[in-house]
């Protein structure tokens, strides 16, 4: 008998190893042996689509304490340790071979020197614990867009949240050719003390994709541990940069213009930007809000949602701005809240969700109490900003029916949008395709927010919202932006979005809910229904058409002074802009292409001659 087997019969019951003997793929069987001799579990359980498998997943997050039921018998609260409470991007590195190297801004490290780091701190790390093994599909179901993963973790918590976040993919492996690619994820949470990892300070995410494995150790916060989300991401756009695809940090979703035609937009914004609200926005409907792929298809890009629910972050949804998600939390679908306060009868409560703030609960920090400080003195907030919902999407009232398609469908338009109070305008769109990838992709610059690890409020390069995630040299992830529509007979529009301008005073100028106009005006200038202002930036809207688009769609009288402040061209601001984007490019990333350099300089004479003509600060009204 060979070593594997030998490994599975010793470590699994009969049950378990008939149901892992279903799936005849050799690489699986390998994979799961090597994790058990080096993880050392206590047991180990295979889990099936059965309803009976998953709900024990759900049951064992209970019972070991991960997660702790809540008066609604559907949901649960999960909290991660005080150190944990969002994504680390200082312990994620790529593991790369001798001799290759990614360029200075993707962390990295000498792959053999990685993979010994990743032995020491998984060695016997579940030795007194269960091991999880699953299966999912990172797309719909046998789709040319489909990615078979294993998961395979010590933590119910991460395997209960894929539940509702992935499709089940057990039977769809056993069915999937023995070359298919798989995606390999391997997750402890490592030493816990009442249910939360300890060893933060040996928190770690290395990506050997090589190997097209993930570890991730000694974290529990989903960002850092759930395989199929980001992790699987950074494998995703090296195979993406090897097919010809893309591999996106995107939402999907269908504006719905006029007779109900409905058109398909994807949407980059860095996390804690709008991306789930945007896609969200009342009277259109939602694919999915993080994740997309995609692929030219018959001379049309077409996109899928690689996820199935929501992992999305909790402060500010009211009943007023987020009915939908409002009424799923509230429902009897199933929902998994984390760093929430749970209150004394059992419900929970978020920052800012439009009730007065509580006096005492339970949240991240354990009892919590109205004034209490953490060790260096800072007051705790009741719940923590990066606080977050699980929901699968098929409790959505507003669930497009094209989730499952594998197919996908026709993307008719991508948006760029950042945090940003003083540059862009709130919406517009490119001049054409590659003037879209370089001056509003590539160029994007965003302010951190909470959900990762860091000071917030702090403007950092941002490009496509995806740098957090890509795995191949920036240069090249660029060249495959261009390149991406070089057989397609019918390219989507660029545009890009600001939801975040500020006035001297420090005032937001626009409403949340006027992006509900920006996505209807959009809509419309994909099929050429209605005009456009050219300006040395991109093409903005004409006043008369945002005044009856936020007439229709939000009651509310648009004046003229408020769109002349919205959309005036501030030309220092757009040039001081340039400058950073081009000195990092210069500076950061020696495969920049050629054509990134001359779309900024294009930009900046077109800037420089208005300048001249019409000041520093333009109103719209001067361009139309
Ligand atoms: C994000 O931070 O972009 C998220 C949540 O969508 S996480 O799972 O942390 O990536
Ligand atoms: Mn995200």
């Amino acid at each position: 008998m060979n070593e594997t087997m030998e490994t599975l019969e010793q470590a699994l019951t009969e049950a378990n190893l008939s149901k892992l003997q279903a799936i005849p793929n050799r690489k699986v069987h390998e994979f799961i042996a090597n994790a058990i001799r080096l993880c050392k579990p206590m047991k180990v359980f295979v889990c099936n689509d059965s309803k009976m498998d998953t709900e024990y997943i759900r049951r064992t997050a209970i019972a070991r304490g991960e997660e702790t039921p809540l008066a609604n018998p559907y949901q649960t609260v999960h909290f991660d340790g005080f150190h944990d409470q969002a994504r680390d991007k200082e312990s994620t590195v790529y593991l790369v071979p001798q001799g290759e190297t990614l360029g200075k801004q993707l962390s990295q490290m000498e792959r053999e020197k990685g993979l010994e780091i990743v032995k020491e701190r998984l060695d016997g790390s579940m030795n007194n614990k269960k091991m999880v093994v699953r299966f999912f599909c990172l797309g719909p179901l046998d789709s040319p867009f489909s990615i078979p993963v294993v998961q395979i973790t010590d933590s119910f918590y991460v395997a209960h949240s894929e539940d509702l976040l992935y499709r089940r993919g057990y039977d769809y492996f056993r069915r999937i050719p023995d070359g298919k690619e798989i995606f390999w994820m391997l997750h402890s949470s490592g030493k816990l003390i009442h249910s939360v990892s300890t060893d933060w300070k040996k928190r770690g995410v290395m990506i050997d994709y090589q190997e097209n494995i993930v570890y991730s150790m000694n974290t529990q916060y989903a960002g850092n541990t759930i395989g199929l989300k980001k992790l699987a991401l950074r494998l995703a756009i090296r195979k993406a940069d090897r097919e010809g695809w893309l591999a996106e940090h995107m939402f999907l979703m269908a504006v719905h213009g006029p007779s109900s035609r409905r058109t398909y937009f994807t949407g980059a914004y860095p996390s804690g930007c709008g991306k789930t609200s945007t896609s969200m926005v009342r009277g259109n409907t939602i694919v999915g809000d993080d994740l997309t792929y995609l692929r030219v298809m018959d001379g049309k890009v077409r996109g899928v949602n690689v996820e199935r629910g929501i992992f999305g972050i909790i402060r500010s949804v009211t009943s007023k701005d987020d009915p939908v998600i409002w009424d799923v939390l509230h429902s009897n679908k199933p929902a998994i809240f984390s760093n929430v306060l749970v209150t004394e009868d059992e419900g929970v409560r978020w920052l800012d969700d439009g009730f007065d703030s509580p006096k005492s609960g339970i949240n991240h920090s354990g009892e919590w109490f109205l004034g209490k400080v953490d060790r260096e003195g800072e007051e705790i907030p009741f719940a923590h900003k990066n606080a977050r919902y699980t929901v699968g999407l098929d409790g959505l009232s507003n669930l497009d029916d094209t989730l499952d398609d594998p197919r996908g469908v026709e993307v008719g338009a991508i948006i760029y949008g950042g945090r940003d109070k003083d540059t862009w305008v709130p919406v517009q769109q490119s001049l054409d395709w590659i003037h879209g990838v370089i001056t509003m992709g590539a160029s994007l610059e965003s302010e951190t927010t909470s959900a990762t690890l860091g000071p917030r409020g702090v403007r950092m390069f941002q490009p496509f919202s995806n740098l957090d995630f890509i795995s191949i040299p920036l240069g090249k992830y660029i060249q495959n932006h261009l390149d991406f529509v070089k057989d397609a007979t019918k390219v989507p529009l660029i545009f890009s979005v600001n939801y975040f301008l500020k006035n001297k005073q420090g005032d937001f100028i626009t409403d949340k809910l006027d992006k509900t106009v920006w996505l209807k005006w959009m809509e419309l200038r994909v099929h050429n229904e209605v005009d456009a202002i050219e300006t040395p930036t991109g093409f903005i809207p004409v006043y008369d058409d945002l005044k009856e688009l936020f007439q229709c769609h939000l009651d509310k009288e648009y004046s003229r002074e408020d769109y002349v402040l919205q959309f005036e061209t501030r030309v220092p601001e757009l040039l001081d802009k340039i400058n950073r984007i081009e000195k990092i490019y210069k500076d950061t990333v020696s495969d920049a292409p050629k054509a990134l350099f001359d779309v900024l300089e294009e930009q900046r004479s077109r800037l420089l001659d208005a300048q001249m003509r019409l000041g520093d600060c333009i109103s719209p009204l001067k361009f139309a």
